[in-house]
């Protein structure tokens, strides 16, 4: 069926003998494989006089709608859709030590094991509601910078966002929040040994619209639509992060997370806040900012900075959850 997709084209018309002398069947062969796509969700324009065109489907995530808009060279250039994946971090971590290209994208429809960190559920009751997808780099960078990535992409996901209508911030280090409100949550993993990252698997579920996390949790869960007159589709958000992403991830290769640190900052929820850090101590602190490492720096009420490095710890606003 690939095959047969990548002969045919949005803009124009394909007869339908040029299809059955390229692919070597009959055109009534063509017929019935135009019959499977339709069933499996993909609408097909045809036409007797002027053979098969593909038509636009916006709402959809399958590849084939989304990769011929990227502007990216890497990141989603290799992608794996599924209608049903456990998780999508998983999916491609298996795909990564199978040999999987930097910037395969996995994505899916419903995961039935959504993962948050530390064995956290992440949630998303109606499918088409949300965008979950996961990106597998394969940075040349030294593990300890490997937490890095998480920042990189929480920035390329907020300037996504922004792009869309919507300014969500960032809470250091891995969610984005509206109006006090998640929005989207990353999961970083990665597989490492003595000569440095094998890859990173950045996970990320994006709330687009109502119905996309759970009743139970709507007093501190919101999604892009809830936010904004009109509506943004996943497929709009997917290749503004995408293409982000790879522009992010091109300048942290070129110039370290330093040129990237203003942007970060300014985006930053707890940026000159009181935050409780809640690690093996738990204390009261001003956050300062973030050092060129993206850990979180902050001043105790003794006077002295401490830096608070990802994975050791979470951050509340005082008052609660930001
Ligand atoms: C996260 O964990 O926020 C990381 C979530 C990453 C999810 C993506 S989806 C694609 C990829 N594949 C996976 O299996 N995972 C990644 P954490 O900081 O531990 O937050 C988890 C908490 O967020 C939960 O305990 C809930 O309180 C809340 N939560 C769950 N589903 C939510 C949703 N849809 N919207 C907002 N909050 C949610």
């Amino acid at each position: 069926m690939n095959s047969l997709l990548s002969l045919m084209s949005f803009d124009e018309y394909v007869s339908g003998e040029f299809l059955s002398e390229r692919l070597g069947v009959t055109r009534a062969a063509i017929w019935k494989r135009m019959e499977l796509l339709r069933k499996d969700g993909i609408p097909i324009d045809g036409s007797s006089r002027k053979g098969y065109r593909l038509v636009e489907n916006p709402l959809s995530i399958m590849p084939l709608y989304w990769q011929s808009k990227l502007q990216t060279k890497e990141i989603g250039q290799s992608a794996v859709f599924q209608e049903e994946m456990t998780s999508t971090n998983t999916v491609l971590k298996k795909l990564a030590m199978e040999g999987a290209v930097h910037g395969t994208v996995a994505l899916c429809e419903h995961q039935t094991k959504g993962r948050g960190r530390l064995e956290r559920k992440w949630e998303a009751p109606s499918p088409d509601k949300q965008l979950v997808l996961s990106v597998l780099l394969r940075p040349k960078v030294e593990v300890e910078k490997a937490s890095l990535f998480t920042l990189v992409a929480g920035l390329s996901l907020s300037q996504a966002i922004e792009s869309v209508g919507v300014k969500a911030q960032i809470k250091w280090p891995n969610d984005l929040v509206v109006d006090g409100k998640k929005l989207c949550g990353i999961l970083l993993e990665m597989s490492a040994d003595m000569d440095g990252i094998n890859y990173i698997v950045i996970g990320t579920g994006i709330n687009i619209a109502s119905g996309s996390y759970p009743d139970e949790i709507a007093h501190k869960a919101t999604s892009i639509n809830e936010q904004i007159e009109t509506s943004v589709t996943r497929q709009q958000v997917l290749v503004a992060y995408l293409n982000q992403l790879e522009k992010n991830l091109n300048t942290l290769e070129a110039m370290g997370f330093h040129e990237l640190k203003k942007g970060y900052e300014g985006r930053l929820i707890t940026l000159n806040q009181e935050v409780k850090v809640l690690g093996t101590e738990t204390f009261i602190a001003h956050a300062m900012g973030i050092d060129d490492t993206g850990a979180l720096l902050v001043q105790t009420k003794q006077g002295k900075i401490r830096r608070i490095v990802y994975g050791d710890v979470s951050i509340r606003g005082v008052k609660g959850y930001v």
